[in-house]
Protein backbone atom coordinates (compact mmCIF):
# COMPACT_ATOMS: atom_id res chain seq x y z
CA UNK A 1 0.00 0.00 0.00
CA UNK A 2 1.56 3.46 -0.93
CA UNK A 3 2.37 5.67 1.89
CA UNK A 4 -0.95 7.82 2.82
CA UNK A 5 -0.01 8.77 6.54
CA UNK A 6 -1.20 7.33 9.79
CA UNK A 7 -4.70 9.41 10.05
CA UNK A 8 -5.75 7.61 6.63
CA UNK A 9 -4.76 4.31 7.34
CA UNK A 10 -7.47 3.72 9.63
CA UNK A 11 -10.00 4.56 6.93
CA UNK A 12 -8.51 1.24 5.13
CA UNK A 13 -9.19 -2.56 5.91
CA UNK A 14 -5.96 -4.98 6.40
CA UNK A 15 -5.17 -5.65 2.58
CA UNK A 16 -6.20 -1.91 1.97
CA UNK A 17 -8.63 -2.40 -0.66
CA UNK A 18 -12.09 -1.50 1.23
CA UNK A 19 -11.83 2.57 1.73
CA UNK A 20 -14.55 4.56 3.86
CA UNK A 21 -15.10 7.55 1.52
CA UNK A 22 -17.74 8.87 3.98
CA UNK A 23 -20.30 8.04 6.20
CA UNK A 24 -22.32 4.88 4.50
CA UNK A 25 -19.98 5.12 1.27
CA UNK A 26 -17.68 2.04 0.79
CA UNK A 27 -15.26 1.84 -2.28
CA UNK A 28 -14.07 -1.89 -2.41
CA UNK A 29 -11.12 -1.47 -4.78
CA UNK A 30 -11.04 -3.88 -7.81
CA UNK A 31 -13.86 -5.98 -6.27
CA UNK A 32 -15.17 -6.35 -9.97
CA UNK A 33 -11.82 -7.05 -11.89
CA UNK A 34 -11.99 -10.58 -11.65
CA UNK A 35 -15.23 -10.75 -13.46
CA UNK A 36 -14.34 -7.57 -15.97
CA UNK A 37 -14.13 -9.65 -18.72
CA UNK A 38 -18.18 -11.30 -17.90
CA UNK A 39 -19.69 -7.58 -16.94
CA UNK A 40 -18.46 -6.07 -20.06
CA UNK A 41 -20.03 -9.29 -22.17
CA UNK A 42 -23.08 -8.63 -20.40
CA UNK A 43 -23.30 -4.80 -21.16
CA UNK A 44 -22.88 -5.60 -25.09
CA UNK A 45 -25.48 -7.94 -24.54
CA UNK A 46 -27.94 -5.48 -23.29
CA UNK A 47 -27.08 -3.19 -25.80
CA UNK A 48 -27.89 -4.80 -28.68
CA UNK A 49 -30.99 -4.95 -27.06
CA UNK A 50 -31.35 -1.54 -25.81
CA UNK A 51 -28.47 0.51 -27.20
CA UNK A 52 -27.15 3.18 -25.47
CA UNK A 53 -28.47 6.72 -26.21
CA UNK A 54 -28.05 10.49 -25.17
CA UNK A 55 -31.54 11.38 -22.57
CA UNK A 56 -33.04 14.75 -22.82
CA UNK A 57 -33.61 16.50 -19.27
CA UNK A 58 -36.49 17.95 -18.61
CA UNK A 59 -34.86 21.30 -19.18
CA UNK A 60 -33.68 20.33 -22.80
CA UNK A 61 -30.69 19.50 -22.84
CA UNK A 62 -28.69 16.56 -24.65
CA UNK A 63 -27.01 14.32 -21.75
CA UNK A 64 -23.18 14.01 -23.11
CA UNK A 65 -22.94 10.28 -20.92
CA UNK A 66 -25.08 7.53 -23.47
CA UNK A 67 -27.25 5.51 -20.99
CA UNK A 68 -29.06 2.30 -20.88
CA UNK A 69 -30.90 -0.18 -18.68
CA UNK A 70 -31.49 -3.47 -17.56
CA UNK A 71 -34.16 -4.40 -15.26
CA UNK A 72 -37.84 -4.77 -14.03
CA UNK A 73 -37.40 -0.81 -14.45
CA UNK A 74 -34.53 1.49 -16.07
CA UNK A 75 -34.04 5.17 -15.65
CA UNK A 76 -35.12 7.82 -17.99
CA UNK A 77 -35.65 11.52 -18.28
CA UNK A 78 -37.24 13.49 -21.12
CA UNK A 79 -38.87 16.78 -21.29
CA UNK A 80 -41.98 15.32 -18.83
CA UNK A 81 -39.18 14.49 -15.53
CA UNK A 82 -37.08 12.04 -14.82
CA UNK A 83 -38.51 8.59 -13.77
CA UNK A 84 -38.10 4.96 -13.41
CA UNK A 85 -40.48 2.68 -16.40
CA UNK A 86 -40.73 -1.05 -17.60
CA UNK A 87 -40.13 -0.01 -20.77
CA UNK A 88 -37.90 0.80 -23.36
CA UNK A 89 -39.49 4.59 -24.81
CA UNK A 90 -36.90 4.05 -27.96
CA UNK A 91 -38.14 0.37 -28.32
CA UNK A 92 -41.87 0.16 -26.16
CA UNK A 93 -39.93 -3.51 -24.87
CA UNK A 94 -39.24 -4.67 -21.58
CA UNK A 95 -35.71 -3.35 -20.46
CA UNK A 96 -32.89 -6.99 -21.13
CA UNK A 97 -33.36 -8.88 -17.49
CA UNK A 98 -31.15 -8.30 -15.21
CA UNK A 99 -27.50 -10.60 -15.74
CA UNK A 100 -27.27 -12.64 -12.77
CA UNK A 101 -23.54 -11.81 -12.65
CA UNK A 102 -24.33 -8.45 -12.31
CA UNK A 103 -27.06 -9.54 -9.06
CA UNK A 104 -24.21 -11.53 -7.35
CA UNK A 105 -21.67 -8.81 -7.77
CA UNK A 106 -24.24 -6.21 -5.85
CA UNK A 107 -25.54 -8.31 -3.27
CA UNK A 108 -21.56 -9.38 -2.64
CA UNK A 109 -20.08 -5.81 -2.55
CA UNK A 110 -23.02 -4.57 -0.33
CA UNK A 111 -22.85 -7.40 1.80
CA UNK A 112 -18.90 -6.79 1.79
CA UNK A 113 -19.70 -3.19 2.60
CA UNK A 114 -22.01 -4.16 6.03
CA UNK A 115 -25.24 -3.90 4.11
CA UNK A 116 -28.11 -6.81 4.33
CA UNK A 117 -28.84 -8.70 1.15
CA UNK A 118 -29.09 -6.60 -2.03
CA UNK A 119 -31.80 -7.06 -4.57
CA UNK A 120 -31.41 -4.48 -6.96
CA UNK A 121 -34.15 -4.17 -9.52
CA UNK A 122 -33.04 -1.79 -12.14
CA UNK A 123 -29.44 -1.09 -13.17
CA UNK A 124 -28.69 2.16 -15.24
CA UNK A 125 -25.21 1.90 -17.28
CA UNK A 126 -23.77 4.56 -18.60
CA UNK A 127 -20.88 5.28 -21.24
CA UNK A 128 -18.34 7.71 -21.28
CA UNK A 129 -16.28 9.05 -23.89
CA UNK A 130 -13.97 11.67 -23.37
CA UNK A 131 -14.97 15.28 -22.88
CA UNK A 132 -18.04 13.76 -21.28
CA UNK A 133 -19.46 14.33 -17.94
CA UNK A 134 -22.20 13.97 -15.32
CA UNK A 135 -22.89 16.94 -13.42
CA UNK A 136 -23.59 17.14 -9.66
CA UNK A 137 -27.00 15.68 -8.72
CA UNK A 138 -28.69 13.43 -6.06
CA UNK A 139 -30.63 10.06 -7.15
CA UNK A 140 -33.72 10.70 -5.64
CA UNK A 141 -36.21 9.15 -8.30
CA UNK A 142 -35.75 5.31 -5.85
CA UNK A 143 -38.47 4.45 -3.71
CA UNK A 144 -36.84 3.65 -0.51
CA UNK A 145 -33.51 5.49 0.03
CA UNK A 146 -32.83 2.69 3.05
CA UNK A 147 -31.44 0.94 0.30
CA UNK A 148 -27.68 1.41 -1.14
CA UNK A 149 -26.51 1.98 -4.72
CA UNK A 150 -24.14 -0.17 -5.81
CA UNK A 151 -21.84 1.28 -8.49
CA UNK A 152 -19.32 -0.13 -10.51
CA UNK A 153 -16.57 1.66 -12.86
CA UNK A 154 -14.87 -0.21 -15.73
CA UNK A 155 -12.79 0.82 -18.54
CA UNK A 156 -10.89 4.71 -18.51
CA UNK A 157 -10.46 5.86 -15.36
CA UNK A 158 -12.72 8.82 -13.80
CA UNK A 159 -12.77 12.02 -11.29
CA UNK A 160 -15.76 11.03 -9.61
CA UNK A 161 -16.82 14.12 -6.90
CA UNK A 162 -18.76 14.09 -4.10
CA UNK A 163 -20.49 16.64 -1.47
CA UNK A 164 -22.76 16.56 0.82
CA UNK A 165 -26.58 16.58 1.82
CA UNK A 166 -27.04 20.29 0.53
CA UNK A 167 -25.90 21.35 -2.96
CA UNK A 168 -23.46 23.92 -1.73
CA UNK A 169 -21.48 21.39 0.47
CA UNK A 170 -18.04 21.74 0.20
CA UNK A 171 -17.46 18.29 -2.57
CA UNK A 172 -14.09 15.94 -2.58
CA UNK A 173 -12.65 14.18 -5.50
CA UNK A 174 -12.12 10.45 -5.73
CA UNK A 175 -10.38 8.45 -8.51
CA UNK A 176 -12.75 5.53 -9.63
CA UNK A 177 -10.52 2.92 -11.84
CA UNK A 178 -11.40 -0.35 -13.58
CA UNK A 179 -12.78 -2.66 -11.61
CA UNK A 180 -13.41 -0.43 -8.12
CA UNK A 181 -17.29 -0.79 -6.77
CA UNK A 182 -18.71 1.99 -4.39
CA UNK A 183 -21.61 1.04 -2.10
CA UNK A 184 -23.12 4.00 -1.02
CA UNK A 185 -26.02 3.74 2.16
CA UNK A 186 -26.46 5.74 4.97
CA UNK A 187 -26.54 9.18 4.93
CA UNK A 188 -23.88 9.44 2.04
CA UNK A 189 -27.27 7.90 0.03
CA UNK A 190 -27.98 11.25 -0.75
CA UNK A 191 -25.16 13.56 -1.09
CA UNK A 192 -24.62 15.01 -3.93
CA UNK A 193 -21.95 13.62 -6.91
CA UNK A 194 -20.81 13.78 -10.41
CA UNK A 195 -18.04 12.75 -12.64
CA UNK A 196 -16.02 15.38 -13.87
CA UNK A 197 -15.20 15.42 -17.45
CA UNK A 198 -13.58 12.04 -19.28
CA UNK A 199 -10.20 12.47 -19.89
CA UNK A 200 -8.94 10.84 -23.26
CA UNK A 201 -6.96 7.57 -22.57
CA UNK A 202 -7.15 3.79 -24.00
CA UNK A 203 -8.27 0.93 -22.23
CA UNK A 204 -6.93 -2.78 -23.28
CA UNK A 205 -10.81 -4.03 -22.74
CA UNK A 206 -12.79 -0.62 -23.36
CA UNK A 207 -10.83 0.92 -25.84
CA UNK A 208 -12.17 5.16 -25.31
CA UNK A 209 -13.83 4.76 -23.06
CA UNK A 210 -15.48 4.34 -19.58
CA UNK A 211 -18.78 1.92 -18.30
CA UNK A 212 -20.32 2.88 -14.75
CA UNK A 213 -23.30 0.35 -13.62
CA UNK A 214 -25.60 2.10 -10.95
CA UNK A 215 -27.29 -0.84 -9.35
CA UNK A 216 -30.54 0.05 -7.46
CA UNK A 217 -33.68 -1.11 -5.80
CA UNK A 218 -36.17 1.39 -7.84
CA UNK A 219 -39.12 -0.28 -6.67
C1 LIG B 1 -23.48 8.75 -4.31
N1 LIG B 1 -23.28 7.69 -11.89
O1 LIG B 1 -25.76 7.13 -12.62
S1 LIG B 1 -21.49 6.23 -9.76
C2 LIG B 1 -25.63 7.93 -11.68
O2 LIG B 1 -19.87 7.17 -12.51
C3 LIG B 1 -24.26 8.32 -11.27
O3 LIG B 1 -21.59 7.09 -13.80
C4 LIG B 1 -21.89 8.05 -11.71
O4 LIG B 1 -24.10 9.15 -10.45
C5 LIG B 1 -21.05 7.37 -12.74
O5 LIG B 1 -26.57 8.42 -11.04
C6 LIG B 1 -21.44 7.84 -10.35
C7 LIG B 1 -21.37 6.54 -8.05
C8 LIG B 1 -22.62 6.90 -7.33
C9 LIG B 1 -23.84 6.40 -7.69
C10 LIG B 1 -24.94 6.69 -6.93
C11 LIG B 1 -24.84 7.46 -5.78
C12 LIG B 1 -22.51 7.69 -6.24
C13 LIG B 1 -23.60 7.97 -5.44
C14 LIG B 1 -25.93 7.74 -4.96
C15 LIG B 1 -25.77 8.48 -3.81
C16 LIG B 1 -24.54 9.01 -3.49
FE1 LIG C 1 -26.00 9.51 -9.46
Amino acid sequence: MPYIGTMQQSLFDADGRKEALAPGATALRGFARKRDVALLAAIEAIAAKAPFRHMMTPGGFEMSVAMTNCGTAGWVTDRSGYRYQAHDPQSGAPWPAMPVEFLVLADEAATAAGFATFAPDACLINRYEPGTKLSLHQDRDEADYAHPIVSVSLGLPATFQFGGPKRADPVRKVVLEHGDVVVWGGPSRLFHHGVLTLKSGEHPLTGTRRFNLTLRKAL
